[in-house]
Order: C-alpha cells, then structure tokens, then sequence
C-alpha cells in the first residue's frame, strides 16, 4: 500500500487512565486527536508490530465506525499484516481477549469508554490489549504516553474505506482486513469453560426464569446469540437487547443505580429468578435474585467457592485467586477455608494478568462489578452470568420440576453461614472538582501519616493505615499511591481513591467494608450494617466540607 507522511504536532493530555485513554466524543473526534494516540502506539510499539496481525472493534459507540476507518489506515502504514474487525465495528471487550489468545494475535484495540454514557457528547475511548489479550500494562501505556508528547508525523496508508456491514475479506496490496462475527470466537471459548447442556437443561425448565438487560450496549449483539440460540432462554428474557451508538440515551453501567429498569424488574411482582445486567464493553456484570442484590465482591468469592463443581473448566481446582484492594476480604475467606493462595492487587484488570500467565492465579474480581477468569485476560460479563447460571444449575439438578429450587438468595445465604459475611459498600461522588478531590487526598494522606495503631476512630480501633502499593509478584514491577486505607482491629475497613476513568473532573471513591460472623445479622441491608462505620469514613475524611456533597451520586 502507499502510505502518506502527515505532519501532526502533540497533543496535550493522552494519558491513559485505569482502562485506555478516555475523553469527550468531542475531544476525540477534534483533529488528529485519536491518530495521534493510535500513531503514539504504533510507534511505541516499533517494528515488533510489523508483518501481525490485530484485532479491533468497539463497544458500538457513536464515532466507533468513523474511527475504525482512521485505524485502519494508520495499522496499514504502521506495516500491520492483517487486521481483523467485529462486524459494525462490534466486539465485546473479553471478546476482543478471547480472539486475541484464540487466533494467537499481536493484539488488539477497543473502542470503548465502558460503562461511561456514549453519544457526540458524551465519552469515547480506546485500549490496547497485547498478546495474551491483557489491558496493555503500564510499561506499554507509559511508552505510549510519552510517544504523544512529541508524535510529529502520521504514516497514513491510502486506502478506501472498508464496509463494516458485511462479513468478508478485504486487500489492499500487501494489506488484508477481514470483517468477522464478533461472536464466533467468544462463544466457542464459552463453550469449552461451561457445561451448555447443563445450562440448557436448566435455563428451558418450566419453573425457571431469567432476564439479561444488555442496556442498549454491546452484550445486546451476543445475548441472543448465546442465551436465546445456544441456551433456549425465550427472546423476551433480553432487555434492551439492541446495541445503539449512545446506549439509548442510558449510563450503561449494571449497578443498582443505572440499571435502574432491571432493578425495579427484580423488585416487582414478575421478578425473575436470576436477574443480570452488563456494561458498555460486555466485561461487567451484575447478579440479582428475586429481590436481591449479589454485591460483586461477594459475587466472586460465591463462584470462587462453587466453581469446581458446578463449571467443568475447574474441575480439577482453582490455582489460586485474587481481588482488587479495595473489593472485600469475602474471597480471602473462601481462600483460606480452601487452601487456595489469595492475592491483592491495586485497581484495574491489567493487575491481575501477569498471576494468571504464571498460572497462579484461576478466577478474580473487583468490587465494580468486574468478576472473571483466566480463560481470557478481562473481567467478563457473559462469563459471570453463566458462572452464576451453572451454580443454580448444578444446586437445583436433582429438584424435580415444581418444587422449592435454590434459589439466589439460598447461595448466598448458605455462603455467608458457612465463611461470614463481609458487608461492603461504595459511595461514589462523581463531577466533583479536581482541586477538591485532590485537596481531600491531600487531607487524608496528612492524617494517614500521623495515625498509630490502637488511634480511635469512632468506636473503631486502628489497625493499620497505609497507602495501598504493590509489588506485582512475577514480574516485580511497583505500582504506589493506589489508595489511602484505614484497617481496624474487627478487621473493617474504609478506602479513598479517585477514579481514573472519568473523562472530566474527578470522582471520589469511598469503599466500606465490615466482616460479621454471626448469622442473625447476616439478612441486614449492608447500608443498615455499615452506617456507622461509613460516619466514621466521612468524619475523617472530611468529605462534605472538602467536595461540598452531602450525598454520593451512586451507592453499590
Ligand atoms: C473503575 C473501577 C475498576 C475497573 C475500571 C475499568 O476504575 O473502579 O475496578 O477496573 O473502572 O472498568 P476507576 O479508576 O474509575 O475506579 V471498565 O468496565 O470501565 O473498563
Ligand atoms: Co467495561
């Protein structure tokens, strides 16, 4: 192909954040804005990148078409072989992992800002996924960064735009794309994690229902294909079944505030059963009953301690397990009870990749409703949904049709007699003022350091307080500053971070936890259980005089 020099000149502020770089639809689609970020990899990539092949598609945002186009020209002059993209520019991001691994590819880019709201003026975003099909790690963002600090030419190979429409092989000279289903790959990786007549047997049982609310967002193009095709759950089991380009004007973020249709569903008189709903980019999800709400950081330890049983891909055990810092300690538990090593890294999927390729590590999660495993290297939505559906699969196999089935709440119930319960909440304070969040982190830094143990806070005496670093244990790279937490002596805990995800301002991340043992209190709402000790995380924290907010914006 003959590839055009174009002179381009840095642009500030393409840092990537916990996941890709993620701005205004706007900024993005301002000149040369997503070709500097995409030349910026390409060139921190170098010739390693020349001759492969990659992957690429999106989360099925408004610009997601009109950036595949430019990525393309850039991949050719960059000297990428082949690239393969979803059809309509569609992959689920542990889709993306999946084919990544699958078809052995360099990697792959996604366009997605997640569970941010999408439209021309909402968010755009884009991540690179490297060989194993893992979050690019810092070391790669890092070169990225700088490359766009000082970027003065684009390598843009002419060709004419591609028909995302249509499955089918392309040339352009020595370049080749492919338009592919996004779904193929995935599903077949499903497949061999998960017992599908089990699941199907289960899922047509006359007397078991379940909704999926993919809200209008990329799950929609692999619910029908996965749960209505393969698994039999009748058609109108998907809510919000259609992928639109601003998420039908919807925050698609499955958490009991966003997911607001599912919820008020699973409290109404025609709940369903089981209740799931998952993210922009298909990598989050959340698990409802009737009636009842799995907080993710339970919902990991729940698989975790059901998973070699009810899903043949850990038949023969987990190799270990980890959770992010600020998810609670329920999967430690179930890690002790089992005899399985438990890690604990910062926040962010690309943690916990490296302890999976040194196969220490078997099934993860974060408290924001990211659970997944190491049959790809990204939480998975899909992945949870049917982890959860083969655990009431499994537990309900011998109970005849019409009787009293285990249901949701039952698991949960029985997991928190058996290891306690950890009680845990978020508070998030979103659009707060950078100056404000940063001055709170400053203040809670300040008092970090002047406590000792045995210091009272509150009723609550001090354990620790630390800010959270880690040392990742294969490969010894360090990563500080990845939040403040206080730890007392019943073993509770409050956490501060900010987020870095967001596209403007900041926001506030305060997380909650409190371990309780004795059953009687087990059916407590977690707000109920946790209202002391969340006075306790703004009284010294000093939230609302520093950020102004009486109340967060979201509660998980
Ligand atoms: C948030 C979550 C984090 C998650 C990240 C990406 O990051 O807290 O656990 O891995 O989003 O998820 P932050 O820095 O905003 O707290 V996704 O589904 O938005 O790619
Ligand atoms: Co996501």
């Amino acid at each position: 192909v003959q590839v055009k020099t174009l002179p381009t000149k840095p642009i500030d502020g393409q840092k990537t954040g916990t996941s890709g770089l993620r701005k205004k639809t706007s900024v993005f689609m301002g000149e040369n804005y997503l070709a500097n970020w995409v030349q910026s990899l390409f060139d921190s990539l170098g010739d390693e990148v020349k001759g492969t092949s990659i992957g690429l598609g999106g989360d099925g945002r408004y610009f997601n078409k009109e950036a595949v186009q430019t990525i393309l020209k850039l991949a050719a002059g960059a000297g990428v072989k082949k690239v393969y993209v979803g059809k309509d520019a569609i992959m689920a991001t542990p889709a993306m992992s999946a084919l990544i691994r699958g078809r052995k590819l360099y990697g792959g880019l996604i366009m997605s800002a997640s569970h941010n709201p999408g439209g021309p003026k909402e968010d755009w975003g884009i991540k690179f996924n490297y060989k194993s099909g893992e979050p690019a790690p810092e070391k790669i963002t890092d070169a990225i960064f700088g490359y766009t600090t000082k970027i003065s030419e684009l390598k843009m190979a002419e060709i004419p735009e591609t028909d995302l429409s249509k499955i089918g092989n392309h040339s352009y000279g020595d370049f080749e794309v492919e338009v592919i289903d996004p779904v193929e790959d995935y599903l077949a990786l499903l497949q061999e994690v998960f017992d599908f007549e089990m699941l199907r047997n289960f899922i047509t049982r006359p007397d078991f229902s379940l909704v999926f609310d993919a809200l209008h967002a990329v799950t929609g193009a692999y619910a029908g294909p996965i749960l209505v095709e393969k698994l039999g759950a009748p058609q109108s089991a998907v809510r919000n079944g259609v992928p639109l380009e601003d998420f039908g004007g919807g925050h698609p973020d499955p958490n009991l505030t966003y997911a607001h249709d599912l919820v008020e569903h699973q409290w109404g008189d025609h709940a369903a059963d089981f209740g799931a709903a998952s993210d922009g980019d298909g990598d989050r999800n959340m698990v409802l009953g009737r009636a009842f709400f799995i907080t993710p950081s339970d919902s990991v330890a729940m698989i975790a301690a059901n998973a070699q049983e009810a899903i043949p891909y850990f038949k023969s055990g987990l190799k270990g397990v980890a959770r992010s810092m600020p998810t609670s300690g329920a999967l430690d538990r179930v890690a002790e009870k089992e005899g399985l090593k438990c890690f604990e890294v910062p926040t962010g999927w690309k943690f916990f990749c490296n302890l999976m390729d040194a196969d220490m590590c078997s099934i993860c999660g974060e408290e924001s409703f990211g659970t997944g495993a190491d049959h790809v290297r990204e939480k998975d939505g899909m992945w949870a949904v049917l982890a959860w559906l083969s655990i009431l699969a499994y537990r309900n196999k011998d109970i005849p049709v019409g009787e009293k089935k285990v249901s949701v709440e039952d698991i949960a119930m029985e997991h928190w007699a058996k290891y306690g319960r950890n009680f845990f909440s978020r508070y998030d304070y979103e659009g707060v003022e950078s100056e404000a969040a940063n001055s709170m982190i400053e203040h809670l830094r300040k008092v970090q350091a002047d406590s000792k143990p045995g210091d009272k806070l509150g009723d609550y005496e001090l354990e620790t307080a630390d800010e959270f670093s880690f040392t990742d244990p294969v490969d010894g790279s360090v990563a500080s500053k990845q939040g403040l937490r206080f730890v007392f002596t019943d073993g509770s805990r409050i956490i501060f971070r900010l987020s870095g995800t967001g596209s403007s301002g900041a926001t506030v991340r305060l997380y909650i936890e409190q371990f309780s043992d004795d059953t009687s209190t087990h059916k407590q709402d977690a707000q109920e259980a946790l209202a002391k000790i969340i006075k306790v995380a703004l009284d010294v924290s000093q939230l609302s005089k520093f950020t102004g907010r009486e109340k967060p914006t979201v509660i998980t």
